[in-house]
């Protein structure tokens, strides 16, 4: 799916702002809420997760449906084009209602979806109401519902009885919701580019983009390569075909080069920045633009105060600045899509990215299992597990949609710690990274993010992923706070995925660290511990030369569910959570100064 753009033909007009907002009292829909200015409504901004932004439990734990509305007025020169309404992220479930009338309805929370609005809708002033649900169970992804994997860390004391019904998300960070990213309005000639995809490929000095454009209605289709001074590279007639750039200059990390890619099909025009780079797996190495590249960075989220979830321009600036600061080239989305903001962002600033789907907490061991009235239930088990392989097709489909372009994302993450050594596992993973495979025009590597387990082996991400990526917590929550037996552990670990023969990197690994904590002799929690942690674990990857990266968990301290792990948030940040740096934060700086980014462990 294209972003809305402006271009000569394209107008795009952002409905951010205040809207009028009301947390649903269960009778919203009876009521028909949707069909007037809703009564003693609130102010919301416009995007933001609600959560944070009024006072009171009832407010940030809400359960179910909220009402977002404001009223619109569309331009009379609009007549005669394609009037579109797009919504970039409602999380988890919409409804969108124009005037009364329900016009689309879309499920997951972080991915973009949009409606065309028919002639009559697409002039005058109407009702803009946009419902929605924050409630996931065992068919939404993430996955929650029944069981909360924290307490049950702690041991679980069996389902309790509830007075009221509530979320218990299955993974580990705060269930943020509302409209968290824009909407907007865009328009396009009746005959327009409805997609384009770009595949590049270099030889030598010359590169290859193969391109296709699909359309609708009738014209010619042009399609050209501009460089930074404006200067034509390359250009050819037809909807599909191959633009020949001779001398270019690739995409790098860190070194950044975009080309601008237009579109001409007879009206419409479409522009998009693009950066020409190969991706490949060779043996062990990790390879970006035929060179091995070092994964230097962290595992990420989207979350700020009081934001929450919601899109926050300023604060991507400033997380790529700082991970600028420290030598970090990459991230991962952990556990979902990240903004297209945030990714065109990557783009520019040549930070790269392995792009995750919203599949975290498919895995129904955390808390021993003790997820369904008490009983263990198997994660694939037909009948009591999860039902999310349908929903997550559909998620891979549209992530590499909107995703496949760009230059920074070199790998899919199809799911952060599922329960892939189980029964079942296999069967439901094989058909998610054919389609992703099938799917991604550029072929990138595939991968599912692993968590730990008692026998590695057994895990089905060693057959089916392309890079072996591992959330390991050896000193943490295994062994801590001792770190001379995890660490014999983490060897002995190591020397299986020795044997595997594919490119091995932690997308996990850290320590809660409560800033300002200290001691002279380290203990958990302290600043000096988390340095402590991270020397050792560091120490074991530079031993092995098909460790192919390291993404430190997390970049910040994140909100999440309350429980006796999480002291006001998750904290094994390397930053505070308004990116102030924690002792291992300089520690990272000197150490992956030293990284260069290429033929680390050639
Ligand atoms: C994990 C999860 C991540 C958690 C982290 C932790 O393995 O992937 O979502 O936040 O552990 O801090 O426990």
């Amino acid at each position: 799916m294209l972003y809305p753009v402006l271009t000569p033909s394209r107008f795009v007009c952002d409905l951010s702002g205040i809207w009028d907002f009301k947390l649903d009292n269960g009778k919203g829909f009876e009521e028909k809420w949707q069909e007037k200015p809703l009564e003693d409504a609130m102010s919301m901004p416009v995007p933001a997760s609600y959560n944070d932004l009024k006072e009171g439990i009832e407010f940030r734990d809400h359960y179910g449906w909220v009402f977002y509305q404001r009223k619109v007025s569309l331009p009379a020169s609009l007549s005669g084009q394609r009037v579109v309404l797009r919504c970039d992220a409602v999380t988890h479930h919409a409804k969108i209602y124009w005037d009364s009338e329900l016009i689309c309805e879309h499920r997951g929370g972080f991915l973009p979806f949009e409606v065309q609005l028919d002639s009559r809708q697409a002039q005058g002033r109407h009702l803009l109401t946009v419902a929605v649900d924050n409630v996931i169970d065992y068919t939404t992804l993430p996955v929650g519902g029944k069981g909360d994997m924290l307490g049950g860390m702690m041991g679980n004391l069996g389902q309790q009885e509830e007075s009221k019904p509530q979320n218990h998300p299955n993974f580990d960070f705060f269930n943020y919701c509302g409209i968290t990213r824009p909407v907007r309005i865009y328009t396009t000639p009746k005959d327009y580019i409805k997609d384009i995809s770009l595949t590049p490929d270099v030889k030598g000095s010359r590169a290859f983009v193969h391109y296709e454009v699909e359309t609708e209605g009738s014209g010619s289709c042009k399609v050209e390569l501009f460089d930074q001074n404006g200067t034509k590279a390359a250009g050819q007639d037809g909807v599909k075909g191959v633009l020949e750039v001779e001398d270019a200059t690739l995409w790098q990390p860190l070194q950044p080069y975009l080309y601008e890619v237009k579109v001409t099909f007879g009206e419409d025009v479409y522009t998009l920045p693009y950066g020409i780079r190969t991706v490949c797996v060779e043996g062990d190495k990790f390879l970006i633009n035929g060179r091995p590249f070092y994964f230097k960075g962290y595992g990420k989220h989207e979350d700020t105060f009081p934001n929450g979830r919601g899109v926050h321009l300023p604060m991507n600036t400033k997380d790529i600045s700082l991970m600028k600061w420290q030598g970090a080239n990459s991230f991962r989305t952990s556990h979902y899509p990240y903004s297209e903001e945030m990714m065109r962002l990557c783009d520019r600033e040549g930070i790269v990215v392995i792009d995750e789907t919203t599949a975290v907490g498919i895995n129904l061991q955390f808390g021993g299992g003790a997820n369904f009235g008490g009983e263990k239930v198997r994660t694939f088990d037909p009948e009591h597990g999860v039902k999310t392989q349908e929903h997550h097709k559909e998620v891979i489909r549209d992530l590499i949609s909107r995703d496949k372009n760009h230059a920074c994302v070199v790998m899919w993450s199809i799911a952060n710690e599922p329960d892939s050594a189980a029964e079942g596992a296999y069967e439901y993973f094989k058909p998610l990274f054919d389609l992703a495979r099938e799917t991604d025009p550029q072929k990138r590597p595939c991968t599912l993010v692993s968590v730990q387990m008692p026998e590695p082996q057994k895990d089905c991400s060693v057959e089916l992923s392309d890079v072996i990526c591992l959330n390991r917590y050896y000193g943490w929550y295994f062994g801590g706070p001792d770190l001379e037996g995890p660490e014999l552990a983490l060897r002995k670990e190591l020397d299986f995925w020795k044997t595997v023969g594919k490119p091995v990197m932690f997308t996990e690994y850290g320590a809660d660290t409560v800033q300002g904590m200290h001691d002279t002799t380290p203990v958990m929690y302290t600043e000096e511990y988390q340095v402590d942690y991270y020397k050792m674990n560091n120490r074991v990857f530079d031993d092995y030369h098909m460790v192919v990266g390291e993404q430190a968990w997390n970049f910040a301290d994140f909100a999440t569910s309350q429980s006796l792990l999480r002291v006001q948030g998750n904290k094994k940040g390397v930053f505070t959570r308004d990116r102030k740096p924690k002792l291992a934060a300089h520690y990272f700086r000197q150490r992956w100064q030293d990284i260069p980014d290429f033929d680390y462990k050639p």
